[in-house]
């Protein structure tokens, strides 16, 4: 499939999609979301696929949502956008989606990576919520999940007085994995992505799940879940497989069955 606002490619068993409107900074207009859905839809229906990465260009991730396509916008336009309908397609995302970020991850941006599974960034990333600077706030979850990776009291600064965080604030506060120089962080990205993909690919789907479960439900609700999810796990070839592989003293070989 060819796409314009996006650029795909495999390395190994990673699924890599890269934002590409370098003259806007990645703004994420709803077609590029829409393609950029597309496209992490396709890998995670692709068997020789076991995890993926967003990424954008060494200046920006995306500098957030197109402000040229809202500056005129109405309440019904806004409403009637079908920019955010693509965002709920994450959900259904089985597979781990990586953020691999450089540069700036601004507004939708920053909540795009933070709508990923996990966020690695180089040293030049700069995440930010500056919607107040446009007269608006966050519209696509950035004041709920940076309040919950970072907690309240620089959520609040983040959001309302339009602090950056450094990558190496972002990875001190939390809301990053890792952080690595920017020459070499996709290299790395990939080599963290191909990692996971070589796991036993129904029990990191189930723990992703587990763990993003904590998110919607009360304590009490999530851990019953996670132990419906454990005990299924016992009905998988891959847990007989990892048991006997570890008894018997050996590398487990994976079947994702
Ligand atoms: N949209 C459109 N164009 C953008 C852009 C953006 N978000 N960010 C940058 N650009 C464009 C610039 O206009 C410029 O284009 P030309 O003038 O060359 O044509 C080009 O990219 C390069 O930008 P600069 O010349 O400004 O570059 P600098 O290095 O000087 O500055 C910057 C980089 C990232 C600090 C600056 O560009 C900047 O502040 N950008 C805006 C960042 C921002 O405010 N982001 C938040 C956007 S609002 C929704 C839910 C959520 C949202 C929307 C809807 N629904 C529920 C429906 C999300 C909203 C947002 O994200």
């Amino acid at each position: 499939m060819s796409y314009e606002y996006i650029l795909t490619r495999t390395e190994g068993k990673v699924g890599i999609v890269q934002f590409n409107r370098p003259k806007a900074l990645n703004a994420l207009s709803p077609e590029l979301m829409k393609e950029t859905m597309t496209a992490l839809e396709a890998f995670d229906a692709d068997p020789e696929i076991g995890c993926m990465i967003v990424t954008g260009s060494d200046r920006a991730f995306a500098a957030g949502a197109d402000i040229k396509e809202m500056a005129e916008a109405t309440v019904v336009k806004m409403g009637q956008s079908t920019f955010i309908n693509q965002w709920d397609r994450f959900r259904d995302i089985k597979k781990v989606v990586i953020a691999a970020v450089s540069g700036f991850a601004l507004g939708g941006g920053c909540e795009f990576a933070m709508a990923c599974d996990m966020i690695v960034a180089s040293e030049t990333a700069q995440f930010g919520q500056p919607e107040i600077n446009l007269g608006i706030i966050p519209g696509a979850g950035g004041t709920q999940r940076m309040t919950k990776a970072v907690g309240k009291a620089l959520s609040m600064e983040i959001s309302i007085n339009g602090r950056f965080l450094s990558a190496a604030e972002a990875e001190k506060y939390g809301l990053v994995n890792h952080v690595w120089p920017q020459e070499v962080m996709m290299d790395e990205a990939i080599k963290f992505a191909g990692q996971i993909a070589d796991r036993a690919q129904i029990a990191v789907q189930a723990a992703k799940a587990a763990i993003n479960a904590s998110f919607e439900m009360p304590l009490s609700a999530s851990v019953a879940h996670e132990r419906v999810l454990f005990y299924s796990l016992f009905a998988t070839e891959d847990q007989k497989e990892g048991m006997d592989a570890f008894v018997n003293k050996r590398k487990p070989e994976w079947k994702n069955r």
